[in-house]
């Protein structure tokens, strides 16, 4: 059983810093560290997670995208450890979508980000895989990418009135 680990909340400066690459993928301590991030998120109820997140200032994050009150029609995918991770072509068509974070928590922002996106990324076995992403999970591959350098999705809004709290979020969303 993995553990559940601490999430680091806005103004630790660890979400703040440039996460280091992962240069040796099998080691036991790393693997043990996918395993409790994928644990932590499922437990926050996330759909990602990122391991400066769990005060990890490595390159590597989760994404596990599933259908959700605001993103109804999200894929239901397994969890998917992706380390190192890259963008290396997207869209020109750019879409707003709202993102929370489970280090802001209390936040929903509506924020911009490409509706379609080429990655590539090292899997936990160390095969290196390249995706073409759209739409939701494109978005979650963004704002977890965001965490390795540093950026919040309360960075990326453009303007202030697009940031809501939770409250006001889940009074919208059912109107
Ligand atoms: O903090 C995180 O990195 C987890 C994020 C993942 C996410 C980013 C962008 C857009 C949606 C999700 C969320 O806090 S997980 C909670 C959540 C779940 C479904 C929809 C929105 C937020
Ligand atoms: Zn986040």
């Amino acid at each position: 059983m993995a553990e559940l680990l601490e999430i680091a909340k806005l103004g630790n400066p660890i979400l703040r810093q440039i996460a280091q690459p992962v240069s040796n993928i099998t080691d036991a301590t790393l693997q043990a560290l996918i395993d409790s991030s994928i644990e932590t998120a499922t437990a926050a109820n996330g759909v990602g997670i990122a391991a400066p997140q769990v005060s990890q200032s490595y390159r590597l994050f989760i994404v596990a995208s599933r259908p959700n009150p605001r993103y109804p029609d999200a894929p239901l995918m397994e969890a998917t450890a992706m380390i190192n991770p890259k963008i290396v072509a997207r869209s020109d068509e750019i879409v707003k979508g709202w993102e929370g974070c489970l280090s802001v928590p209390g936040v929903r922002g509506l924020v911009p980000r490409y509706r379609a996106i080429a990655v590539e990324y090292s899997d936990r076995y160390g095969n290196l895989q390249h995706q073409e992403l759209t739409d939701f999970v494109a978005r979650i591959f963004q704002h977890e990418l965001d965490h390795l350098n540093g950026i919040l999705f309360v960075d990326r809004v453009e303007s202030d009135r697009d940031l809501v709290t939770e409250e006001e979020y889940q009074r919208l969303i059912s109107s």
